[in-house]
């Protein structure tokens, strides 16, 4: 069997080597243009004018068509979508996948919703390809890959909800009744696939450190982590040496968030994707 691993562009990874790997870009739309979240996008600079855009701005996930053409070229598929209560982008795999499998009865595909976003899903396709590395059948590694799914969570900590408020990701009246539009806010992403706000920590230093409570009391130890962020390098280091400190010697990596992520993690957002 050919296998590929098929993830919108939320994973924020474009690339990944070792087994056939594709993403799908979600989009990011303003009045004058829209950002296709691949690899030849400068994010820097759309943030920058994303700045100075005046009117709506809001996103686009992957249409039918843009899934089923990443699908096409593998016998065996494993797709994964950012969560489905934020997104039409697992509606669209799903149908993307029962028109292929129409055309193609001897194809094997498997849609999974991440119930989740960024780093968690980045989680989820380097333990999909280590289980294809490993030889298993499809059967095999769709039954382990939803176990995994079990154990894997995302924490974030952002610095503005406003992109999400305005665009009904995060229920508005909550925030502004939270008091949370203009300041940091840690949160998780909830069992259902939902943004839950949990503190306002006071203070950069105390976000990291609500981080890794929250972290620890949710049965993290020491497993690998990956972080994602929206240029906020330094903090991020800084989340890693804590981290370190605390559990010693630890599987963890950062990578810079794409269009979608930086669009609504927002300037300073850390995104942090672990195994319980
Ligand atoms: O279909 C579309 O247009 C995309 C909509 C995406 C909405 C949410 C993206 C959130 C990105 C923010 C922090 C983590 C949230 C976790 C949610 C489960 C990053």
């Amino acid at each position: 069997m050919n296998f590929k691993i098929v993830s919108d562009s939320s994973s924020n990874l474009l690339d990944f080597s070792g087994v056939p790997y594709t993403t799908v870009p979600l989009k990011v739309i303003t009045k004058e243009k829209e950002y296709i979240d691949d690899a030849t996008l400068d994010v820097a600079a759309m943030m920058r004018e994303l700045r100075t855009v005046k009117g709506r701005t809001g996103t686009s996930c992957p249409n039918v068509l843009e899934w089923k053409t990443a699908m096409a070229d593998a016998d065996a598929v494993f797709a994964l979508t950012i969560t489905g209560n934020l997104s039409g982008a697992y509606a669209a795999a799903v149908q993307a996948a029962s028109e292929l499998l129409e055309e193609h009865p001897e194809k094997r595909i498997c849609v999974l919703n991440s119930l989740s976003t960024g780093p968690e899903m980045q989680l989820i396709i380097e333990e999909l390809s280590e289980l294809i590395g490993k030889g298993l059948s499809f059967d095999e590694i769709e039954a382990q890959i939803r176990a995994y799914m079990k154990c894997t969570h995302l924490i974030f900590c952002l610095q503005s909800l406003a992109n999400l408020a305005r665009n009904g990701r995060v229920n508005s009246v909550i925030a502004k009744v939270a008091g949370v539009l203009g300041i940091r806010v840690v949160g998780v992403a909830s069992a259902e696939g939902t943004l839950e706000l949990l503190h306002k920590p006071r203070g950069g230093v105390k976000a990291l450190e609500t981080i890794l409570d929250v972290m620890r009391s949710n049965g993290y130890c020491g497993g690998p982590v990956r972080v994602a962020h929206c240029e906020n390098e330094a903090v991020a280091a800084s989340l890693v040496e804590r981290i370190k400190a605390r559990f010693g010697t630890v599987d963890i990596t950062v990578l810079p968030t794409t269009a979608l992520c930086s669009f609504y993690a927002e300037n300073g957002g850390l995104m942090v994707g672990y195994e319980s």
